[in-house]
């Protein structure tokens, strides 16, 4: 069975290589630094990774949905931590610009953003906001031909390395929920913006995770992204794409834990045989696969045919996806038994990286509520 075209395969052969030749041997120093490899994420600018949905005449190469899939799950297989670094660049930290900027701002970013040289990033989540994210606190208030930012956004990824900050604010009333809120780019250099130091992670060991600080930040108008109380739905369509790529990611993590439970299975014996062979461990690695193909399948279907709105597939897909991944880095680690528990195997990263993935861009439970809205519709 083959979902792709010939060019699709030839992309998935080139970041697989990518991926074994170049990250998977920087993979060991990032979890020991915690450095994020920026010659690396330079070297995916130049590879076209980057700009897959920056237009060409900026510099990208528009590739689409099933190209930052593959791209996604791919890198996925083999670092978890670079995987999200560039998903994160690539999905909700350019597509609101792509999509909503003024034509100075795209011709000013994207070509950075398409080539690596600028790094992007998302930030929505507040101290006292995560998944109620409509009720974010940040303000910003129009000042002439400018605009005022002032809050704190929290778990920003990329927040290190960024040079552009996506950031969602308040221009309404409080009372006005998701329709007070406006979506911004503020650049780096903007004065009033400060980022946090690195925040320590249980796993995702080299891409950064931070506080960023917004201090009657200046920015001009003309970075507003959209019409003014249009900024949730600008993000809520960018995470749409944001969570399809989540469960590409979680597609790559599920089969590389499933490889390495295998391997090890077929090798080690245990009571005079493979343990691969004692149903404990064999029923649980098929049902495994099962379920892998399954996300698999609905991912690709429906990166490749979903229409306009796609809210409730994007949601179905983070959430089966990332708890298949879940299940999957566990198995890995059950079947390594004590040493699936120790440094020394891969089975112990995978395990840390996969718990993120029923988190981020949306928890498990609200998928689980966007899925029960759409349920009670029908
Ligand atoms: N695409 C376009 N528009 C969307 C949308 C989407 N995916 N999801 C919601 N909207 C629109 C709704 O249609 C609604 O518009 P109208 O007022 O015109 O009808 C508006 O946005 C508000 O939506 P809703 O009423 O569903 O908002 P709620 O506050 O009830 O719930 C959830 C929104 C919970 C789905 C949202 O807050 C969410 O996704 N939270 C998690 C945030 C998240 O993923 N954080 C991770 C940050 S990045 S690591």
């Amino acid at each position: 069975m083959t979902m792709f075209t010939e060019e699709e395969r030839t992309l998935k052969s080139m970041v697989a290589e990518f991926g074994a030749r170049r990250l998977q041997p920087a993979v060991p120093q990032m979890e020991d630094t915690d450095r994020f490899p920026e010659e690396l994420f330079k070297e995916a600018g130049e590879l076209g990774l980057l700009g897959l949905y920056v237009p060409e005449e900026y510099g990208g190469t528009a590739f689409g949905d099933v190209p930052f899939m593959i791209v996604s799950e791919e890198l996925a297989k083999v670092s978890l931590a670079f995987a999200v670094a560039v998903s994160c660049h690539v999905g909700v930290s350019s597509l609101p610009i792509i999509d909503s900027g003024h034509e100075d701002l795209k011709r000013r970013l994207l070509p950075g953003l398409a080539s690596g040289d600028q790094v992007g990033a998302f930030a929505l989540t507040e101290p006292d906001f995560g998944s109620d994210a409509a009720a974010l606190r940040t303000t910003a208030v129009r000042r002439g031909d400018r605009y005022v930012l002032d809050g704190v956004k929290t778990l920003i990824t990329n927040g290190t390395e960024a040079d552009t900050f996506v950031v969602m604010a308040r221009t309404g009333a409080t009372a006005d929920g998701a329709r007070g809120v406006s979506a911004f780019v503020v650049e780096r250099a903007q004065a009033g913006l400060t980022v946090g130091s690195k925040m320590g992670k249980m796993g995702m060991k080299g891409n950064s995770t931070t506080q960023v600080y917004f201090d009657d930040c200046e920015i001009p108008a003309e970075n507003l992204l959209g019409a003014e109380g249009e900024g949730f739905k600008v993000a809520m369509r960018a995470l749409d794409v944001g969570r399809l790529s989540v469960a590409a990611m979680a597609l790559g993590v599920a089969k590389r834990s499933l490889d390495v439970a295998l391997e090890y299975a077929a090798d080690r014996k245990s009571f005079g045989a493979p343990l691969i062979d004692h149903q404990s461990v064999g029923h649980k690695l098929a049902t495994l696969d099962a379920e892998i193909d399954h996300s698999a399948v609905y991912i690709y279907h429906v990166a490749r045919n979903h229409g306009a709105s796609y809210i409730r597939e994007a949601s179905a897909a983070k959430l089966f996806a990332s708890e298949v991944a879940g299940r999957a880095a566990d198995a890995a680690v059950q079947t390594f038994g004590g040493m699936g528990y120790m440094k020394e195997t891969e089975a112990e990263r995978l395990y840390r990286d996969a718990r993120i993935l029923r988190i981020f861009e949306g928890a498990s439970e609200i998928q689980q509520r966007v899925l029960l809205k759409h349920l009670k519709r029908r």
